[in-house]
């Protein structure tokens, strides 16, 4: 039944225009979607941020994208926001996160600036007004991700334009097995800007799930020197050292899935304090820091908009 009203809804969202996602504002005159983050960020972390949402942290690269992106800035946001015009590769060098050098983009500065100040500022903010001025990228500020429309963008049947999600129907949730290792932390940013949340197990079947999610995923199709047969999910002692709980609060139990593998959780030295999965379907402790695979889960709907439904 969900499935039905999902897929009317799929047709409906198709009816009335292409979507990308409901938190991103279609902006016709730039043929492209732009979300504010009102929540200030590092450079780093809002380039970050953008990427992993399936954009990019946006920079006035025309005076239509311009007028576009001070569109969303609020009233009252006097500090500017972060653009994607940096130089973060070679100090001096701006280019904008597409790669287009500075001089290529139409610019005005704001008073005194570029200053360049102590020889540490490789990062640039736009004004409300439009004008720009170089910053330490340490800086936290708001920030704008834009995405282009491309040719054949289509929202699949697990309402992202991310085809590495797929349903399992025995579920009714869409998972995405990230091959790119990270950190405990970042694997749950990536989940979270894809509109989902690291995967949580809430039933045996859905343990099995994994594992057939994890057998299509061999270690030989993963770059890089990380141990790959296991991956991080949605459960952490919450610095409590001892209690494992979901990332929604519940026990293990609660959840509906506490199998560890034999032996786990062992915290064999400090540091595991993070929930994964071996290829078995069983959990293990492992250590935050450390890179690793990892799997979301996304309900369907997650990023469909309200006056869609
Ligand atoms: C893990 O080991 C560290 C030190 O060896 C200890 O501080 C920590 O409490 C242990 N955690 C658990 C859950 O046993
Ligand atoms: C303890 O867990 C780690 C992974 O979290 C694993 O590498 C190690 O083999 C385990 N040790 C034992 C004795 O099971
Ligand atoms: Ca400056
Ligand atoms: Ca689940
Ligand atoms: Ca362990």
């Amino acid at each position: 039944m969900k499935a039905v009203v999902f897929y009317l809804l799929t047709i409906i969202a198709c009816l009335y225009g292409k979507r990308f996602r409901c938190d991103y504002k279609h902006v016709p005159a730039v043929d492209g979607w732009i979300k504010y983050h009102e929540v200030p960020a590092n450079w780093r972390e809002a380039r970050l941020r953008c990427h992993l949402e399936g954009a990019k942290l946006a920079s006035p690269l025309t005076e239509e994208l311009k007028t576009a992106l001070r569109g969303l800035i609020p009233a009252g946001d006097d500090c500017g926001v972060f653009t994607g015009i940096h130089a973060t590769f070679s100090r001096g060098d701006f280019h904008s996160v597409e790669g287009i050098p500075l001089w290529k983009i139409p610019h005005v500065w704001a008073a005194n600036e570029p200053n360049n100040d102590k020889d540490e500022e490789s990062c640039l903010l736009m004004t409300s007004q439009g004008e720009l001025a170089d910053v330490s990228c340490a800086e936290t500020l708001p920030y704008l991700c834009y995405k282009k429309n491309t040719p054949n963008m289509v929202v699949n049947s697990c309402g992202t334009i991310d085809n590495y999600y797929t349903m399992d129907h025995r579920t009714g949730s869409c998972y995405k097995f990230h091959r790119v290792p990270r950190t405990w932390s970042r694997a749950y940013m990536a989940c979270a800007a894809e509109g989902g949340h690291l995967a949580i197990i809430n039933s045996e079947t859905e343990a099995q799930v994994m594992k057939e999610i994890f057998a299509k995923n061999p270690g030989g199709k993963m770059l890089g020197n990380f141990w790959k047969d296991v991956a991080f999910i949605g459960f952490h002692d919450w610095n409590e050292h001892g209690e494992w709980l979901t990332i929604e609060g519940q026990t293990l139990e609660e959840a509906g899935y506490a199998k560890f593998s034999g032996g786990e959780p062992n915290n064999s030295t400090t540091g595991e304090f993070c929930g994964s999965i071996y290829r078995n379907g069983m959990f293990d402790d492992l250590w935050c820091e450390n890179k690793y695979a990892f799997i979301c889960e996304k309900s369907p709907d997650s990023l469909l908009c309200e006056d869609d439904q």
